[in-house]
């Protein structure tokens, strides 16, 4: 049998630098913040660290609007500090990934200057420049930040296109010569000796040339796993990852099952694991974000057992995740961020960890950190906030309406400053935060759960030691059980003679359960987090009780 990758036995943990430590005293984390804290990931047990974007980029969106691949932001350190981190990384026996943002560049990079100079410029075709239709945008595509997704160019004339921000011009990659650009600067990275990267919206390269409008929804459509994206991911991973040995996690938008297999299924040489986001919008009722709304917890169960099946059943690999740097805190989204945090971050982290696939876990998820409910917009940073602020008050919702609303669901619930301890700014800075922290950070904080037994943390570390162990957890099947249960999750695995089942409430308050499988004679409990789970195939199951029985 051919040797597994190692990535498939692999925990991720990923790195908001911006808000991890700063050590500089700017309010904005850095760098070397990050090789100080690498003892503590060490202790939790993970293997890789992905950082999101730490390229030079005017920060319109924190990062992913990149004007030189090939340069450190400044606020975050010089490319000395890179490489002491990448070797120190490298020291403690993990590995270190980083963010390829090549959807769309800075309108400040310099091939975008360039390309707006003129219409015969080298470097025009670097871009999608459109000219107008009837005076007006060549289509009525919708930019992920809200408004049209074209911007007018008073000198030449033109529209470029904008998925995201209008900062954000998306490249051509229709044009052989940025692909090559991507080529050359992956590479670059690679001989840097980094371990791999997560591909940022990477399904959305390939556009429908006829750039159609779309008369029944955003224009995603025309976009989202588009015509040419296999071919161009397998160009990259030839020419690329593959030399490299890299591991690849692509991002990907509104993607589907059968797309996300091709993705990664080892002979098509593509990508190792894709994230998919489906399972994340089960409290946007009919596809709308911004509307405060209770989660469908059937539906999530159900999502994410399509994919667990789906992908074992076609030979892909999924990410596993509940949180990162665009969305709300899982405890405060799914748990209980008030009397029962500990016990329902915990059951959270179960449900995922136990499932097959490659787990991610998002700075502060390991230490319960909530969303920091902030009640002013004035706190908020994130772009796609502002711009959704605004658009509501012109719908006319109330300012108070609004708050509420981007209290769940902004994504700067998940960027604000790691809570190191109980000190001013959560020990996160000495300096002013470019966000403020939780309020929250007296309680919860790393030092507190370091000096403390039974935490969300040793409760991490306990799921990642288990993955290393049991190879059911990498290799075995997946069966939702009880999917129609409005208040239990509940899924067996087997793998040659060995099962997992896997019980977790995910409310709070007791429920009575007949477990759907009959435990075989030598169950044993692996992990739960109450310390007095019963091994009966009937049981009462406490506030957010997680258990997890394995038999051989
Ligand atoms: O996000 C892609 C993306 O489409 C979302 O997760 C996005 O934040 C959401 O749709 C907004 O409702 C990636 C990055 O993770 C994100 O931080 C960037 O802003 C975005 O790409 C553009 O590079």
């Amino acid at each position: 049998m051919q040797r597994e990758p190692w990535w498939k036995k692999a925990v991720v943990y990923q790195i908001y630098p911006k808000s991890f430590n700063d050590t500089t005293g700017t309010g904005v984390g850095d760098i070397r913040g990050i090789i100080e804290k690498l003892d503590y990931l060490k202790k939790l047990g993970v293997d890789v660290l992905w950082l999101t974007p730490i390229y030079q980029s005017p920060q319109k969106d924190n990062g992913y609007d990149i004007s030189d691949y090939y340069s450190i932001n400044p606020e975050y350190g010089t490319m000395e500090d890179f490489e002491e981190l990448l070797s120190e990384t490298h020291k403690r026996d993990m590995k270190l990934i980083m963010d390829l943002v090549i959807n769309h560049t800075s309108t400040e990079h310099e091939w975008f200057k360039e390309s707006a100079k003129s219409k015969d410029n080298p470097y025009r075709d670097f871009y999608i420049w459109k000219d107008p239709i009837e005076g007006r945008e060549p289509n009525n595509w919708v930019s992920k930040f809200g408004g049209n997704a074209w911007k007018y160019d008073e000198k030449t004339g033109q529209y470029y296109l904008h998925l995201f921000d209008v900062t954000q011009a998306d490249l051509n990659w229709e044009n052989e010569q940025v692909r090559q650009k991507v080529i050359e600067m992956i590479t670059y990275w690679a001989e840097k000796g980094i371990d791999g990267f997560r591909l940022d919206v990477i399904n959305l390269i390939s556009k429908n040339q006829n750039f159609p409008d779309d008369y029944e929804g955003d224009g995603r459509r025309y976009y989202t796993d588009g015509p040419r994206v296999h071919e161009y991911l397998n160009e990259l991973n030839q020419s690329a990852f593959s030399p490299y040995q890299m591991m690849t996690v692509g991002e990907m938008s509104s993607t589907t099952i059968d797309d996300c297999i091709l993705y990664t299924r080892p002979d098509r040489d593509e990508l190792s694991m894709t994230f998919q986001f489906h399972h994340l919008k089960v409290d946007y009722p009919n596809g709308e974000k911004w509307t405060k709304a209770p989660f469908d917890f059937v539906q999530l169960k159900k999502i994410l057992s399509d994919w667990q099946v789906g992908m074992h059943e076609g030979g892909g690999w999924n990410a596993l995740f509940w949180c990162n740097h665009d969305q709300p805190r899982v405890v405060s989204r799914f748990g209980d961020d008030n009397k029962y945090r500990v016990e329902s971050a915990k059951m959270l982290a179960t449900v995922i960890h136990m499932m097959k696939g490659t787990p991610y876990i998002y700075q502060g998820e390991e230490i319960g950190m909530t969303n920091p409910n902030f009640e002013r917009i004035e706190d908020y940073r994130d772009v796609e906030s502002i711009n959704a602020y605004k658009l509501l008050l012109k719908e006319g919702k109330t300012e108070e309406e609004i708050l509420e609303i981007l209290k769940q669901k902004s994504r700067d619930n998940a960027r604000t400053p790691m809570q190191w301890s109980a000190e001013d700014n959560a020990g996160f800075t000495s300096g002013t935060p470019w966000i403020n922290p939780a309020s929250n950070y007296k309680e919860i904080n790393v030092e507190k759960e370091l000096n403390s037994t039974d935490t969300i943390f040793s409760y991490y570390q306990a799921l990642i030691s288990l993955r290393k162990k049991y190879d059911i957890i990498t290799y075995g099947d997946y069966h939702l059980v009880l999917a129609d249960d409005p208040q239990v999750f509940a899924y067996t695995r087997n793998w040659n003679e060995e099962q997992l089942v896997v019980v977790s409430n995910f409310y709070g308050n007791e429920v009575e359960l007949e477990l759907p499988v009959t435990l075989k004679n030598n169950s044993e409990i692996l992990i739960s987090n109450y310390h007095d789970s019963k091994t009966n195939n009937k049981l009462t199951l406490r506030p957010y009780e997680s258990i997890v029985y394995y038999a051989k």
